[in-house]
């Protein structure tokens, strides 16, 4: 209760009359005091929640996140979540100011079994009510959280209760429907997962689950607060308000059944893409996909508003590169709004100018493969475009990149990073030694089986100027 005070305390008299109304709304339903507010400053990867009561099932691991505790009351799981600013540290070097749930964003993720009678807290620490909309489930229209429309919003200081039962087992999230414009570019949102409470014929038990939501910030290089009307010009692209090199690695035991789940709360599409292995999508936030419905893919599509809960047997050992295909998603904020220098020669114009500004540096001559390995001065508060060292050298990725590191030595449940991949002798790509032979041109242009087709000559007849034929 304590915390609790403080945070009304911050709203001054208005403070003193939230905290009337809701601790009496509040009472009616649970007949106790409001479950402990228990929150997560730290953005590693925390170990999966074995549950301690109520249905068992096998609990998933969020990146870079968490999952909710709850307490039972007379069989209701019940849940407190918080909306409050908080710090976010995206990855070393850049921490944002974002609003978030219960000390993080995204919040903790909420983890249930079908069938499961639910009742969640939500207390307003925001400057602006908010509400909770619960993304793809199945439950009484009030309990929707469309502000507005199916219920009051939550005012600053206040506390609303949400419940209903979890009837369909699959793979959700939640976030605000009351501006959400600012409330989502500011990193309120979570996800949501309930379990199937039994053998499921369309649900295969895994050994490794994993899950996150795809978000994107736009932070101007040196600031903190992202901007929030930014509709498509984001440029830091981000897992669980994580990016490459912040993201944690996925780690699995080789021949380990993996699901990865991910949900999208960007404003536009991501193709997620994995390496040495294909893939099915076993489920989306509408529900399992049937198993005649399945096919084998290596990128899969994750339009906005959707999820992909994607399925493998990680069966051949490495570090495997996990990412966005879209290659402006695997780059932080400086890589935006940069000019192609690719062929300038800069030499001349770079010696002038730093004369003028002695910490000028050229940029991207050769590419910008470079800008990974360059010291280059930063504003505060900001990554560079890209980076992240692995064995062999830099990465040159950043934003929605991270790896999928698989070991036969991995002990199950362990999820611990085994560092990098021993490569058996011989199986590394190496630079080649010989002579390089000559290219062999064709001798025409267009190939063999379409010769371009001649011109037809085109005989031209010049009718001389008369009257002056004797010129
Ligand atoms: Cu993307």
């Amino acid at each position: 209760m304590n915390s609790r005070r403080n945070f009304l305390s911050g709203f001054g008299r208005f403070g003193t009359i939230a905290a009337a109304l809701s601790a009496a709304s509040v009472s009616k339903v649970a007949m106790a005091t409001l479950p402990e507010l228990i929150t997560q400053t730290k953005p590693d990867t925390m170990p999966p929640l074995v549950p301690n009561n109520g249905r068992p099932y096998n609990p998933v691991v969020t990146l870079n996140g968490w999952t909710l505790p709850w307490r039972m009351n007379q069989g209701v799981k019940e849940f407190h979540l918080v909306t409050e600013p908080v710090l976010r540290e995206m990855a070393p070097g850049l921490t944002a100011h974002l609003w978030g749930y219960n000390g993080q964003s995204p919040g903790p993720t909420i983890e249930v079994v079908e069938g499961d009678r639910v009742r969640i807290f939500v207390t307003n620490k925001l400057p602006e009510h908010t509400s909770v909309h619960w993304h793809g489930q199945r439950l009484p229209n009030g309990m929707d959280g469309v502000s507005g429309l199916t219920q009051a919003p939550i005012q600053p200081g206040k506390t609303m209760v949400y419940e209903f039962i979890a009837r369909r087992p699959g793979t959700f999230m939640y976030h605000p429907h009351a501006d959400e414009m600012s409330q989502m570019a500011m990193g309120l949102m979570g996800s949501w997962v309930t379990h199937p409470k039994g053998r499921h014929p369309q649900i295969e038990e895994v050994d490794r689950d994993f899950i996150f939501l795809l978000n994107a910030y736009d932070i101007e290089p040196g600031a903190y607060t992202p901007k929030v009307s930014t509709m498509l010009d984001f440029n830091l692209w981000s897992w669980n308000s994580r990016v490459f090199p912040g993201i944690d690695p996925l780690v699995v035991r080789k021949n380990d059944k993996v699901r990865i789940r991910v949900g999208n709360l960007t404003m536009t599409n991501h193709p997620i893409h994995i390496h040495g292995h294909e893939f099915q999508v076993t489920g989306t936030d509408g529900g399992p996909v049937p198993r005649s419905a399945r096919w084998p893919e290596v990128t899969t599509d994750v339009a906005v508003g959707q999820m992909r809960q994607i399925e493998f047997i990680a069966d051949v050992e490495g570090d495997w590169a996990f990412h966005c295909h879209k290659a402006h998603h695997t780059m932080n904020a400086m890589g935006h709004n940069t000019a192609n220098m690719i062929g300038v020669e800069q030499a001349d114009i770079a010696k002038k100018i730093s004369d003028l500004i002695p910490d000028y540096m050229s940029m991207g001559e050769s590419g910008m493969a470079g800008m990974s390995s360059m010291a280059m001065p930063l504003p505060e508060n900001t990554l560079p475009m890209m980076s992240g060292v692995g064995p062999f050298g830099s990465v040159d990725m950043g934003g929605m990149f991270s790896v999928l590191k698989v070991r036969k030595n991995q002990k199950t449940g362990d999820y611990k990073d085994p560092g990098w991949y021993q490569h058996p002798t011989g199986s590394v790509a190496q630079e080649w030694q010989g002579s390089q032979p000559d290219a062999i041109r064709s001798k025409q242009a267009g190939g063999e089986l379409m010769p371009l087709a001649q011109p037809q000559a085109v005989e031209v007849q010049i009718r001389k100027p008369t009257g002056h034929s004797q010129h």
